[in-house]
């Protein structure tokens, strides 16, 4: 019995477009991959604002109220809760160049209608958290932002998030690039910094997601530890990554099955979750795949998971002592790659 709960969202099981050709599998109604998020074993879903509000641009705030409404309808009847919303500033014409570092004065204002807007769909779905993947906040060309001025529009836009709810949490989710070539929130530690120059450092934690943590370089399981080190870890994105190319959102392990179980085991060993937290994926079939095999990147990176749990679970801290005692890594090294690779 695995001693989490887990998250997913709608993007995670897409038609397969990409940068250089269109998709290859159909669309699947939302109603539908709800239905089957929980027969496969999910508890929470997380959302976009226009995940949960369509064409939300076009409504007024009373319409984007009773359209979440609705949504919170779809999802109660299946037996999930929403996790987040996270307000999608990329797509939109007005914030190609980013919404709250854009230089334009209009576009800020217009992620910040998105970002407050996030914040009601969020109450009508009955969650409190607000996830902040801040895409295009950042530089394709270094000259044209200044830096300074950007981390304190970032700073700026979080604040007046948390004063317009004083219950909500702002979770930023890092990644060193892409879309933009230079991020101005690479890191958990960027992240952990804009939390304690808030107006309320108590409402902004982080949220890691593996392949993000692997394009800056760092270990997926040292940025969790870091989080969880200031009680700020709130949000975890499992996937995997290989190597320094572009996000490519695997299924959880597939690719640093050594990696993936730190990840696993420093999240039991801190009882995360234990005040409400889910351990989300955010994982992407291969293109290559048939229709029928579009839940089947889900299925995997859950039942690794939860066979590293078990790992986890029964790694020996005795006899990792002794090896630490009488410095005897290749022993410690061995005794887990045998951990990993036994039945
Ligand atoms: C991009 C991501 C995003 C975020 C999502 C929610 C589309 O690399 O990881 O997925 O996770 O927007 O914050
Ligand atoms: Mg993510």
């Amino acid at each position: 019995m695995s001693m989490f709960r887990f998250s997913v969202g709608p993007w995670n099981v897409h038609s397969g477009a990409d940068a250089f050709g269109p998709e290859v599998r159909s669309e699947i109604p939302f109603a539908d991959k709800v239905k089957r998020f929980k027969e496969i074993g999910f508890d929470a879903v997380q959302f976009h604002d226009d995940d949960a509000v369509p064409d939300m641009n076009d409504l007024s705030d009373a319409q984007i109220r009773a359209k979440a409404k609705a949504t919170r309808k779809i999802l109660e009847d299946n037996g999930l809760v929403a996790e987040f919303v996270a307000p999608r500033l990329w797509m939109d014409r007005r914030t190609i160049d980013g919404g709250y570092t854009s230089n334009s004065a209009k576009e800020r204002e217009f992620a910040d209608w998105r970002s407050l807007r996030s914040i009601d769909i969020a109450n009508e779905l009955g969650c409190d958290k607000i996830v902040l993947w801040l895409a295009r906040e950042g530089t394709l060309c270094y000259e044209s932002k200044d830096a300074i001025t950007s981390v304190r529009r970032i700073l700026d836009a979080i604040n007046k998030m948390l004063e317009y709810d004083k219950k909500i949490k702002v979770l930023i989710e890092t990644k060193p690039n892409e879309p933009v070539d230079i991020s101005f929130c690479p890191t958990m530690g960027h992240a952990l910094a804009l939390s304690a120059a808030s107006v309320d450092p108590n409402r902004v934690g982080g949220l890691l997601e593996s392949a993000h943590a692997m394009l800056a370089g760092l270990d997926p399981a040292n940025e969790i530890a870091f989080a969880l080190t200031f009680g700020k870890l709130w949000g975890v994105h499992l996937n995997d990554q290989n190597g320094l190319k572009f996000d490519q959102d695997k299924a959880f392990g597939v690719q640093n099955l050594r990696t993936a179980f730190n990840q696993v085991k420093v999240l039991v060993e801190n009882n995360y979750g234990s005040k409400g937290e889910y351990v989300g994926l955010d994982v992407k079939a291969m293109r290559t795949q048939p229709q029928e095999n579009s839940y089947r990147h889900l299925e995997n990176s859950l039942k690794i998971a939860k066979m590293l749990e078990e790992k986890a679970k029964k790694f020996d801290y005795a006899f990792q002592k002794k090896c630490v005692e009488t410095r005897d890594y290749e022993a410690l090294e061995m005794y887990v790659l045998e951990l990993l690779m036994k039945g």
